[in-house]
């Protein structure tokens, strides 16, 4: 009798041990421990022993109901916990996905890429070149004589006597005209180096150059150009002037003007009381710039201008401190 119910308990745990879910392990327990489960029975059937058989008996029985109590609600407790765990591993793909951290442009390089795209749809070609020059392309065929203050070793980083770190993009200008005659249509954007560093300078920043060479090339040409570009850079509506300057690679020479866009001309700290704020230099390109090119000047004239990128984007953004450019500070970047 005693092996009977021994038997019952092995064919329970066999089939608990079958079991896939907490219903079938509740079904088990009904069948085993419950009201008229076969353990159940056997312990009301145990009055039907031999009296000497009955106190182990019964003892044996009940021993093997508690056990299998614990086993079916082990059973079902995991069965709830591995329920859990699949809830918390299932994956909704109906739901939009994290978005990616996204990087954007730098805003000089922005405005860089604008500049020369509204000189692109006006007929320019793009071109670049070495940032480490010569003496000659950097100032002797730019019309810089060798005393000329721009040589300064306190305004040029000099690599040896003869190579010197670019100080404008103008090489490059020179480099096509010795390699290309007229018509030449070209901006030269690209870093250049100068020993300054204060509130509005950087020893690296950026410029744009511009060359236009052809047959009867006029002051008039350059202004057109250049009033479409401040037009088209900053507002439409913008006033600008024309004050004449000087270059040693134009001759005349101007700088570009644009009414200060904070006082609208009254005159403030910004535009230190004038009521203009300077944009660009630029002029028509003095003959002995293209004499050492071996152009005909007699037969060619052309204008030439040149901007700092930064210089643009400050008066674009209102930027005071040109050097929150270089900071790489996301909060400040952010903003553009
Ligand atoms: C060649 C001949 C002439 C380029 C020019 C300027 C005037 C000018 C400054 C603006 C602010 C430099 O970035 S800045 O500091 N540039 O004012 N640049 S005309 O003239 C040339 C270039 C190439 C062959």
């Amino acid at each position: 009798m005693e092996n009977r119910v021994k038997q019952i308990e092995k064919q329970a745990l066999a089939a608990l041990g079958n079991a896939e879910n907490s219903e079938q392990v509740k079904a088990l327990s009904v069948k085993y421990i419950g009201r008229k489960g076969l353990v159940t029975l056997f312990l009301r059937n145990i009055s039907k022993l031999p009296a000497e058989q009955r106190p182990e008996a019964g003892k044996q029985a009940n021993i093997i109901k508690k056990r299998l109590e614990t086993a079916f609600q082990k059973a079902i407790d995991q069965f709830a916990l591995n329920q859990q765990d699949n809830a918390d591993d299932f994956i909704d793909v109906s739901l939009p996905g994290r978005p990616a951290p996204m990087g954007s442009l730098h805003p000089i390089t922005k405005i860089n890429r604008r500049i020369c795209d509204i000189f692109s749809r006006m007929g320019f070609d793009i071109v670049e070149g070495p940032e480490v020059e010569t003496d000659y392309y950097n100032f002797e065929a730019l019309n810089i004589p060798k005393n000329h203050p721009a040589r300064d070793m306190q305004d040029t980083f000099y690599v040896s006597d003869n190579i010197v770190l670019r100080t404008h993009t103008s090489p490059m200008q020179v480099r096509i005209m010795e390699q290309y005659q007229p018509p030449i249509r070209i901006v030269a954007p690209g870093k250049v180096y100068r020993c300054d560093s204060d509130l509005t300078h950087t020893p690296m920043f950026n410029q744009v150059e511009g060359l236009l060479v052809d047959e009867h090339i006029s002051f008039g040409d350059l202004k057109g150009i250049l009033e479409v570009f401040v037009h088209q850079i900053f507002d439409e509506h913008i006033s600008l002037r024309f004050r004449p300057s000087f270059f040693p690679f134009t001759e005349p020479s101007a700088e570009v003007d644009i009414l200060c866009v904070m006082c609208r001309g009254k005159g403030c700290k910004v535009c230190s009381q004038t009521g203009w704020l300077e944009v660009l230099g630029c002029g028509m390109v003095h003959p002995a710039v293209f004499e050492n090119a071996g152009y005909d000047t007699s037969k060619y004239s052309g204008f030439a201008f040149g901007m700092g990128v930064e210089r643009i984007a400050m008066l674009k953004y209102g930027i005071n401190d040109i050097r929150l450019y270089f900071e790489s500070d996301l909060r400040f970047l952010r903003q553009f």
